[in-house]
């Protein structure tokens, strides 16, 4: 990869930068157009054709791609590619139906390297770095992913995976890991293994985390922060748009992450009526991808909610920042006609003295009635001293939950490590209602 090059693609002047996009947004819609059956019936319908792109803003006519359209297709209908062309596939699991699955092309395995050896480079990794890859190997794209990527930068990759976690210390002290790459749950997990293994921060070269895969609250950030001694930064990918390696937040960036957007075409639009919103606003994030071959996707709804900002960063880089994604428009709990984000009951407890960055939220319904209550882990200090201060432990994480949020829940408090820890993605919820 030329550092050179990457450089000036992301300083680019805007109308530099949308001339590429346009080029290759053509060439996409024409390609899948040609190759793609559901996606030639679902433009015939709405009565457009792939010379009906003449600018960027035309792409708001082609009809969004769902969750659902992948569905109908399982496993391989939008490939554009014939099968001996795709050299992998990845599939998320998905909590309800059907997997969702991807394809790859050598040549899109070799952009997934670029792009994620440029989000390791953004975040200030290089060629001298032991990168302690504990993103899950596996159909998750967050293991090979960044593997690709770190290796394409000529870092030194360990390929640990989840999981092990005792063991994955001792390699960190051992081998000298300078890069930490995992969600940002197991970060929080391997830090309590550094104490169980009387490791301190100190005894390791730890620098940065690269962290992502799941929401996480800016408190979070400041507590994985502080327990590993890095600094740690926030990566955003799915994999219906290729995996790890679709935004990433510079050091230099408090809002947001730089979207690669030579690769991927940003919109935020209403999760209501769809419309798209200007900058600035909050909405759901959609994607178009610009080059890639097997599983090009256009104006896929991530369900993922943030916001754009066009204001340019101290960096320098000229590329569009997302805001810390908060949620999923399908991870909203609705308790008695107020919405919650898991998000926002996290910034809650995060805040809150004497409570460990260790939760989850249970939803019942009791009657017609929807309830919601927080299970949280204190620290030893705090579980150990007088019923009066749970009390009134517990008084106050209801009460601003209740003033934030509106809505008034139950709340236990739990001893250090009750609470199942993840090596992956956290379960944060426990939805009964949908048992
Ligand atoms: O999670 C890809 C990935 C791997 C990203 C490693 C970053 C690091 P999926 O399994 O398809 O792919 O899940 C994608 O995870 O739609 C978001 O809801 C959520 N997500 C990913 N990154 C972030 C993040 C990978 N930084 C889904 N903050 C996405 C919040 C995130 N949510």
């Amino acid at each position: 990869m030329n550092l050179m090059q990457v450089e000036e693609v992301e300083r680019l002047p805007r109308t530099g930068l949308e001339s590429i996009q346009l080029r290759r947004l053509q060439r996409l819609v024409a390609r899948v157009y040609d190759r793609v059956r559901p996606y030639r019936e679902k433009m015939d319908q709405a009565g457009v054709k792939p010379d009906d792109i003449q600018s960027l803003g035309d792409l708001s006519k082609l009809p969004f791609t769902t969750k659902d359209d992948l569905r109908d297709n399982y496993p391989f209908g939008l490939f554009t590619v014939p099968m001996e062309d795709v050299v992998r596939v990845h599939a998320s699991s998905g909590t309800t139906g059907k997997p969702t699955v991807v394809g790859y092309t050598a040549a899109d395995i070799s952009t997934w390297a670029d792009v994620m050896a440029r989000c390791l480079a953004m975040g200030g990794v290089s060629e001298g770095d032991m990168v302690h890859n504990a993103y899950g190997y596996g159909l998750f794209t967050g293991g090979l992913g960044a593997h690709y990527g770190a290796e394409r930068l000529g870092a030194t990759v360990i390929p640990v995976s989840g999981g092990n976690t005792k063991r994955q210390i001792t390699i960190m002290r051992d081998f000298g890991s300078s890069v930490l790459l995992s969600t940002p749950s197991y970060a929080l997990n391997l830090a309590e293994a550094m104490i169980d293994a009387g490791v301190t921060p100190d005894q390791l070269k730890l620098r940065v985390g690269i962290h992502g895969a799941e929401p996480w609250s800016r408190n979070m950030r400041d507590e994985v922060e502080k327990k590993l001694g890095i600094r740690a930064l926030d990566i955003y990918g799915l994999s219906e748009v290729i995996g790890p390696g679709v935004a990433m937040q510079c050091p230099e960036s408090e809002h947001g992450m730089h979207i690669l957007e030579d690769h991927f075409f940003p919109e935020i639009v209403d999760p209501d009526t769809f419309e798209p919103l200007p900058p600035g606003q909050p909405g759901e994030l959609v994607f178009t991808t610009l080059t890639k071959e097997a599983f090009p996707i256009i104006r896929y709804r991530t369900k993922d909610i943030s916001t754009l900002y066009t204001e340019q960063c101290a960096c320098g880089r000229t590329l569009v920042r997302m805001e810390k994604v908060t949620g999923r428009t399908d991870d909203m709990l609705i308790i008695r006609g107020v919405n919650v984000f898991p998000s926002q009951v996290e910034h809650v407890l995060m805040g809150i003295e004497g409570v460990e960055p260790h939760y989850q939220i249970e939803v019942n319904r009791e009657g017609s009635l929807d309830t919601m209550s927080v299970l949280v882990e204190v620290s030893d200090n705090v579980f150990h001293d007088e019923v009066k201060v749970l009390e009134g432990l517990t008084r106050t994480i209801q009460a601003e939950i209740k003033d934030l949020l509106g809505v008034t829940c139950s709340v236990k408090l739990v001893e250090p490590r009750t609470i199942q820890r993840s090596e992956g993605k956290a379960q944060r919820v426990i939805d009964n209602r949908k048992m």
